[in-house]
């Protein structure tokens, strides 16, 4: 199902995951024309492709949600604490079902390029089904992690088995069962593949870079009290995540981790540690920027990993060292570590020996050659610009993003870029986004932009485009408090470290979602200052 492609419309937006979704609702609901291309043959986004086995994600389920219709969120029922990837994309499914949403949406289409035709204003869009749109604003909602980075080893092409990447999931599934299978990577989607598959395959071979920090999930259903008692109160739990840092409500003490006595420190680590989730690091204030309160957290979970691997040569490569727990992204666990508790599971440190190859038969490293059937590329993504700069954009004078992007993202609060004129991004770099539950900041940024676009009919102008100072200043900004936290220091995706060539920025922006939506709001409130909003002389009327 879904709608042929339009040959203009108002409002062209690309993807439609979580935020494409709600934009299309909301300029539908504001009287825009808008329209939605879609690789995928389905709505989702992330949840879509990730159909690995065990992929959930990290964000309870009452709080990863779409808080925009009230009626919605009392409606839909969540099976348990943190969802697994099918109930998520069956949300995704329900949202556009119930809101209409399959008639604006052309499927199985990928954009090849996006050029602003400045004697026009407007966006020509390519496809590749060979059909063109034209469109006075393009909005990109391509999410952060969309583009699978899989690192180029020798002889990859010669593998006479499988190999899958978590984000290009075969729909069918992969049967496992029996075989040799090898996961190379430790972030979120390998060590979620890892625990769910430990059971079912002969041998598991995890080939690891740097030791994950990971919490448990203390993952359960939702019985219907709970969720009864979470739905009496979602204004309030809504609230205090647009609130807060993260996007999310959390439970803290409130007060620093260096101001306690060791037996408290204790006592509040464990009591977090049983509630379990990425509330850990909130416990005290100091945990995620001062590395004294840091090396005391840090000590707290190797104990606690320590006591559940038995091996005590397993447990010595899977102790995470070397970089402070908010580094990186921290993971949440089900049975990760005990998974190397079995005989079947072996892990190979690749930071001491590293991959060299890939044979017809295996894995080599400086070390050992392992043999196996299948290989899970758990290896990340070409996060928040690969997906962007993947889309083909020029803007004025023939610019491509490619080129304006080329030292990191520049963006105006993550929304708009200079020198690229009617041209918005949902959940960009320079936004809280990834740092955030991730739906929360996409609504932010749809009703920013909608508010935006609202105005601009209003003021009947038809060119809206940031002012190269103020991207330049917010881009500067974004660095600055990016280089002075915790996630200066280790090899995240956040600052393209895990992507050769790639700059090494701090793309998202960390300062706070809720201050950052203050500062959205300010903006908007004095008339978007950093934004000039114009009358296009010449314009094709669309
Ligand atoms: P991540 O978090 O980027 O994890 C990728 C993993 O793959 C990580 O352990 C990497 O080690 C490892 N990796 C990457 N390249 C290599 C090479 N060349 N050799 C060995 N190991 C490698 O991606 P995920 O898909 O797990 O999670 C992405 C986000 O989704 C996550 O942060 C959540 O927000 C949800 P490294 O740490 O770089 O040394």
């Amino acid at each position: 199902t879904g709608a042929a492609l339009p040959t203009t419309c108002d409002v062209l937006i690309v993807g439609a995951g979580f935020g494409g979704l709600y934009m299309l609702h909301k300029l539908r609901q504001l009287g825009f024309d808008a329209h939605v291309i879609e690789a995928a043959a389905g709505v989702g986004g992330t949840w879509y492709w990730n159909r690995y086995p065990g992929a959930r994600c990290d964000i309870e389920s009452i709080q990863y949600s779409y808080s925009f219709d009230d009626e919605l969120q009392q409606e839909w029922n969540w099976s348990e604490r943190y969802a697994a990837q099918p109930e998520i994309l069956a949300y995704a499914e329900h949202v556009a079902d119930r809101f209409g949403l399959r008639s604006g949406i052309t499927f199985s289409t990928r954009v090849t390029a996006t050029t602003y035709d400045a004697a026009r204003n407007l966006w020509m869009i390519d496809t590749d089904r060979g059909a063109q749109v034209n469109a006075r604003f393009c909005i990109a909602a391509v999410g952060c992690l969309s583009t699978p980075q899989v690192p180029s080893w020798p002889g990859v092409e010669n593998f006479a088995g499988e190999i899958y990447h978590p984000g290009a999931w075969p729909h069918e599934g992969v049967d496992l069962r029996g075989k040799r299978v090898a996961v190379i990577g430790t972030g979120s989607s390998g060590i979620q593949i890892i625990s769910a598959i430990a059971d079912e395959v002969e041998h598991l071979t995890v080939f690891q870079r740097t030791p994950t920090f990971a919490f448990p999930a203390h993952n359960r259903p939702l019985s219907p009290e709970d969720l009864a008692a979470a739905k009496a109160r979602y204004s309030e739990i809504r609230e205090a995540a647009r609130r807060a840092p993260q996007g999310r409500a959390f439970a803290t003490e409130g007060r620093p981790l260096l101001g306690d006595t060791p037996d408290q420190r204790d006592e509040v680590l464990r009591r977090y540690w049983a509630m379990g989730g990425l509330d850990f690091t909130k416990a005290y204030d100091d945990i995620s920027s001062v590395l004294e309160a840091d090396a005391v957290a840090a000590d707290f979970v190797r104990d606690r990993i320590s006591e559940v691997v038995q091996d005590p040569a397993k447990r010595e490569v899977l102790l995470p060292r070397g970089h402070p727990i908010s580094a990186k992204r921290p993971c949440l666990e089900i049975n990760y570590f005990a998974s190397f508790n079995r005989p079947n599971v072996e892990i190979v440190d690749v930071r001491a020996n590293p991959i060299v190859e890939v044979t017809a038969t295996g894995i080599r490293t400086t070390a050992a050659t392992h043999d196996v059937d299948v290989i899970i590329v758990a290896t990340g993504y070409d996060a928040m610009t690969g997906t962007l700069l993947r889309l083909g954009v020029v803007g004025r004078d023939g610019v491509a993003l490619t080129e304006a992007w080329a030292a990191g993202p520049r963006t105006y609060l993550g929304v708009l870029v200079d020198g690229f004129p009617n041209f918005f991004i949902v959940a960009g770099p320079g936004s809280p986004s990834v740092f955030s539950n991730v739906i929360l900041a996409i609504e932010q940024h749809v009703d920013w932009i909608s508010d935006l676009l609202t105005f601009a009919r209003s003021a009947e102008a038809d060119l809206v485009e940031a002012d190269p100072a103020a991207a330049q200043e917010w881009t500067a900004h974004v660095t600055d408090i990016g280089e002075r936290t915790f996630l200066s220091l280790g090899n995240s995706w956040y600052r393209g470290a895990n992507i050769p060539g790639k700059p090494q920025v701090v793309m998202p922006y960390v300062g706070g979602t809720h201050v950052y939506r203050d500062k959205c709001d300010a903006v908007a409130a004095a008339g978007y200052p950093g934004v000039s909003i114009s009358r296009h002389r010449g314009a094709t009327v669309l």
